[in-house]
């Protein structure tokens, strides 16, 4: 971490919550803004064989393995844009945010994750997006790239090499895209493959989480060089903050539901 943005994340954690609206301020806003690797709170049977697990962080689905001898090196999905609320019974006043996006690693893999996505935030009512990009431990970049709602966006991870990579956004409506080549110094595993919807860092504590209703990935598929697969082998993920589970995932194929609950 970089002496100015330590700094910067504690000028943010001094107050500074407003709705960013220059893009200095946006930029540094995005300087103490992290999405991280899984925190597993635990595990347990929901239903007969399927296995949820419950995170602080993140929910969605998480292929924990690619097949044997294989490493994962592309994984996306399409969705639609969700338009953020506030949750019931919180302040109309104030920041609730939340995450979706695709990666590689960062669940039984935590050195590193090449992820891009779109952060959904309502400050006082008002609505704003961020399309981002990621390797962990870096900070996430902004996409300079204007989001609405109900936009149908395809996001998509490719690992070159195990330090190298690109992100891509695509407007699925225009087909016009966004990418950035990526390298690093911290390698991918290309061990788990995901589609997730987080609760994301800012400064360093959490973002007070969104009521995003349900974000749909669709075509959510993960490549190794040899093999194609769909989310069917994906573990569950939940948020579960002050023993309260608020989200719920469901896996059809190569859909998967993540709402807010
Ligand atoms: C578990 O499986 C049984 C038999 O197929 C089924 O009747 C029951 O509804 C299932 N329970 C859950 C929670 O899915
Ligand atoms: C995608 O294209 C549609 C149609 O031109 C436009 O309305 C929308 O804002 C675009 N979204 C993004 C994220 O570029
Ligand atoms: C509230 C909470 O548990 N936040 C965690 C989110 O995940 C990061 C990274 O794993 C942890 O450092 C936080 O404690």
């Amino acid at each position: 971490m970089k002496f100015s943005a330590i700094t910067l994340s504690y000028a943010l954690l001094a107050g500074v919550y407003a709705a960013p609206s220059t893009l200095s301020e946006r930029v540094a806003r995005r300087a103490g803004r992290s999405s991280r690797p899984i925190q597993r709170i635990d595990s347990q049977e929901k239903g007969n064989d399927t296995h949820v697990s419950y995170s602080s962080n993140w929910s969605g689905a998480v292929i924990t393995s690619p097949p044997a001898g294989e490493t994962f090196n592309s994984v996306s999905a399409s969705f639609i844009v969700p338009t953020p609320k506030v949750p019931s019974g919180s302040s109309s006043r104030g920041t609730y945010s939340a995450s979706a996006w695709v990666g590689i690693d960062g669940d039984t893999y935590q050195n590193a994750i090449l992820q891009t996505g779109v952060d959904f935030t309502i400050t006082n009512g008002k609505v704003s997006y961020d399309a981002w990009y990621e390797w962990f431990p870096d900070y996430a970049y902004d996409f300079s790239l204007a989001i609405s709602p109900g936009d149908v966006i395809k996001t998509t991870v490719t690992s070159t090499s195990t330090k190298a990579g690109v992100a891509i956004i695509e407007n699925v409506t225009t087909g016009k895209s966004v990418s950035k080549s990526l390298t690093s110094t911290y390698a991918l595993g290309g061990q788990n493959a995901e589609w997730i919807v987080e609760d994301f860092e800012e400064g360093s504590s959490l973002v007070a989480l969104a009521n995003w209703g349900s974000v749909v990935f669709t075509g959510a598929t993960a490549s190794t060089g040899s093999s194609s697969l769909d989310a069917s082998t994906a573990s569950v993920i939940d948020i579960r903050q002050n023993n309260k589970v608020l989200t719920s995932v469901t896996i059809d194929g190569s859909t998967v539901t993540d709402s807010y609950v």
